[in-house]
């Protein structure tokens, strides 16, 4: 498998280095960054101003002056800072970095960003939770959307997907019922950032299509650990043009580099009140501090004399193809370096559209994404006040552009010339057309033979609803079931229509699994048929019944790098063993953070002091990935005596992270009620008598066979 010959950032070319001014985009944006340092306040129009504390008065008590344009202007300007949120994926934060193909990807489309392994294409990637809007949680139980804007030099390309590679419905013309159905309830607004109220659940028990990707959302997909733990999905099938002008359907997807993980359902529900913006700032940290976020891309490609060959339609969105059906073959890699300076400018402005595609790539017929090239355009009329968004330094492509369309609110490009039409002989016939070519050509449109008459109807093909349903839960470990059952059995305890439940447990759940419904149904007091329920066309087939692929643990991360990991330390801790904990971790590429009951440095047990890096509940154990119990009598005996220091063993233990308790820190162990017959929980007294188990427990991300002890631990 070809592969980036870079493997570090050091060794990188200069695009690994996010201060380079290397990127095409980022020269860009440089012409736009507005640096304040050792400047004069002026007014926006220029005029230096002398006093920004006070408003001109008539008299120092007496009304403000009309005629005070700094005041005005700045009032102004503030009382219309707001643009309305995304109606859909209003939460999100996002990272420039860039694109770069390894040498396979060529054969597949002549599209300029995948021809030289040695060619960068500077990215912008958008990360965002769905139904919550600008101001909710990070960690709620949702889709993530992962769309990435593609600075080509024949244009831009937007990759706008999600975390999960299906779809909640079928056709683009149910996307208004489904977000309304989702999104907060009209009478109340209640609730915020979730799916579990009634209206959700009488969507998608009424529509039966939704079921395979309400399913990977009551699993621990829906609330990743980090955003480098997340896989993206194209979700619809595309096609790939090469140079010979042969086109090929094509699935893509984002395989993260750091392996796939999740936080647990508690964990991720007390982090809305611990950290609200735990993803982004999470992400925002490790990109500060040099831990790029890295994934694949990959694809699955398929032949066009291939498209009948599966049990699904190919352009039915609620449908995977199995990995093992068509191999997932990566095809390049994507690095996020670098902060965007400005979240407004950037983030907020940013406007991504499945419709932006270049030579190379080209849409398939599935009806939601062809109802998705509507939809994006349209709505950045709304969001971004018309049409002229392109002309926004983040939206803008790195190769120049030239065409006939003209004026509206705030035109930047000033257009010579007088001609704005084609054809024309005054400006000499330009802008002209660029013939379609095998490079840099312009583009067109794969000639695909279509012959229907006009029907509003499903495809038959489209009929099954259930038969991927099960062959993602019948992939799933022990633990994520369990975690499956646990998210349905609340979700719908939140639900208060008796009927709705009902429908979900007897009518639903059984078509995907027995013992599932089963096991909700008795949650809720409601009994589940003990057979499937849907006529036969609904259930479908699937040729394949398991797919190891769709469980989080087939890719777990297998090493602890960029983990954050909490030492708990009072006065009277051993220094000497801090040090050398925090020196090994950053070996493996991991950070200990010393966690005390205060911020005042602390007392080691030589007369020696460590700085303490937060409080017990200003970095909660919610927030990290593992606990070590430094070692220190007193030390111990301080935090044994503190509800807080107990509290942040017991929540850990609760959350499967792995515990260490090194010399007398196993004091805490006893009075925080861990049990020490756990292969998670590792004791010793020095540090290289746990090291080695600890990493190897921590790079499985949790201890997996603790889970049902976990439940009777109250925290
Ligand atoms: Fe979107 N979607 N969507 N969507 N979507 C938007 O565009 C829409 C769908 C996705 O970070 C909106 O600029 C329709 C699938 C992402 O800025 C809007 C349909 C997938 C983002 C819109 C879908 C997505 C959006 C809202 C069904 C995964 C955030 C604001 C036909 C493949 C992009 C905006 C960002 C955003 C419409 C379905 C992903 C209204 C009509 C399927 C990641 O245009």
């Amino acid at each position: 498998m070809p592969r980036n010959p870079y493997t570090t950032p050091n060794e990188g070319p200069p695009e690994d280095n996010p201060s380079s001014d290397k990127n095409k985009k980022h020269e860009k944006l440089d012409r736009y960054r507005s640096n304040a340092d050792g400047k004069d306040l002026r007014t926006n129009h220029g005029v230096r101003i002398a006093d920004n504390h006070n408003s001109l008065k008539t008299g120092e008590r007496g009304a403000t002056l009309m005629e005070d344009f700094i005041f005005r202007e700045k009032i102004n300007h503030f009382d219309n800072e707001r643009i309305p949120e995304r109606i859909v994926h209003a939460r999100g934060s996002a990272a420039h970095g860039y694109f770069r193909p390894y040498e396979n990807a060529a054969r597949y489309s002549k599209a300029a960003l995948f021809q030289d392994p040695k060619q960068s294409t500077p990215v912008f990637t958008r990360f965002s939770t769905v139904q919550g809007s600008r101001g909710s949680n990070d960690t709620v139980r949702d889709v993530r959307g992962f769309a990435t804007k593609f600075y080509t030099s024949e244009g831009n390309w937007d990759l706008v997907g999600n975390n999960m590679p299906v779809f909640f419905i079928q056709d683009a013309i149910k996307f208004p019922d489904f977000v309304h159905a989702v999104k907060p309830e009209p009478h109340n607004e209640i609730p915020q950032g979730q799916s579990a109220h009634d209206t959700f659940w009488d969507f998608v028990s009424l529509m039966p299509e939704a079921t395979h990707t309400v399913l990977w959302t009551m699993s621990d997909r829906a609330f990743p650990r980090h955003f480098r733990y997340m896989e993206g999905f194209g979700v619809h099938t595309f096609r790939l043009i090469d140079r010979l002008e042969a086109s090929r359907f094509v699935k893509f997807h984002w395989k993260p580099v750091a392996g796939t993980c999740s936080l647990i359902w508690d964990e991720a529900q007390k982090l809305w009140g611990r950290d609200p913006d735990f993803n982004r700032r999470e992400m925002w940290s490790d990109i500060e501090n040099g831990d790029a976020l890295e994934w694949e891309l990959c694809v699955q490609v398929v032949e066009e004399k291939d498209e009948h060959n599966f049990d699904f339609d190919l352009l039915d969105p609620t449908k995977l193809i199995p990995e093992e059906q068509v191999p997932v073959e990566p095809i390049g890699r994507m690095v996020l370096n670098r902060n965007p300076d400005n979240f407004f400018a950037e983030t907020e402005q940013v406007a991504f559209n499945p419709g932006h595609i270049v030579p190379g790539i080209d849409f398939s017929n599935d009806p939601l994404l062809q109802g998705r090239l509507f939809s994006y355009l349209d709505t950045q009329m709304l969001r971004l006040h018309g049409p002229n968004f392109h002309e926004i330094p983040i939206n803008q492509p790195v190769c120049p552009f030239h065409n006939n369309q003209r004026d509206s609110a705030h035109r930047q490009t000033i257009n010579t010339g007088q001609a704005s039409y084609e054809p024309n002989s005054i400006d000499g016939g330009y802008p002209a057309q660029t013939p379609s070519a095998p490079a840099q050509g312009g583009f067109e449109t794969v000639q695909e033979r279509v012959d229907g008459s006009k029907i509003r109807a499903r495809s038959a093909s489209f009929a099954d609803h259930y038969s991927q349903a099960r062959l993602f839960w019948n992939s799933q470990s022990d633990v994520e079931k369990e975690h499956i059952i646990a998210a349905y059995t609340f979700e719908l305890s939140k639900v208060a229509r008796p009927y709705i439940r009902e429908r979900v447990i007897q009518r639903i759940l059984p078509n995907i699994s027995v013992e599932l419904a089963q096991a909700v149904g008795r949650g809720h007091g409601i009994e589940a048929p003990s057979e499937p329920v849907a006529p036969a066309a609904e259930l479908g087939y699937s040729s394949q019944v398991e797919s190891a692929p769709l469980s989080l643990m087939h890719r777990l991360p297998g090493n602890i790098r960029t983990r954050k990991v909490a030492i708990l330390a009072a006065d009277g801790v051993d220094v000497a063993q801090v040090t050398e904990l925090r020196r090994k971790l950053s070996e493996e590429g991991a950070t200990g953070m010393v966690i005390a009951p205060s911020m005042a440095p602390v007392a080691g047990t030589g007369g020696d002091n460590v700085d303490s890096d937060a409080m017990l509940n200003g970095l909660p154990s919610v927030a990290v990935d593992a606990v070590i119990v430094a070692g220190g009598a007193d030390s111990a005996r301080r935090l044994s005596e503190s509800g807080l220091g107990r509290y942040y063993l017991q929540e850990a233990y609760k959350h499967l992270k792995v515990i260490v308790a090194l010399a007398d820190g196993q004091q805490l162990l006893d009075a925080a009620g861990i049990p020490k017959d756990d292969e998670g929980v590792i004791m010793g007294d020095q540090v290289d008598d746990v090291f080695p188990a600890f990493v190897k427990a921590l790079s499985n991300h949790r201890v997996w066979s603790r889970n049902n002890r976990a439940n009777a631990m109250p925290a």
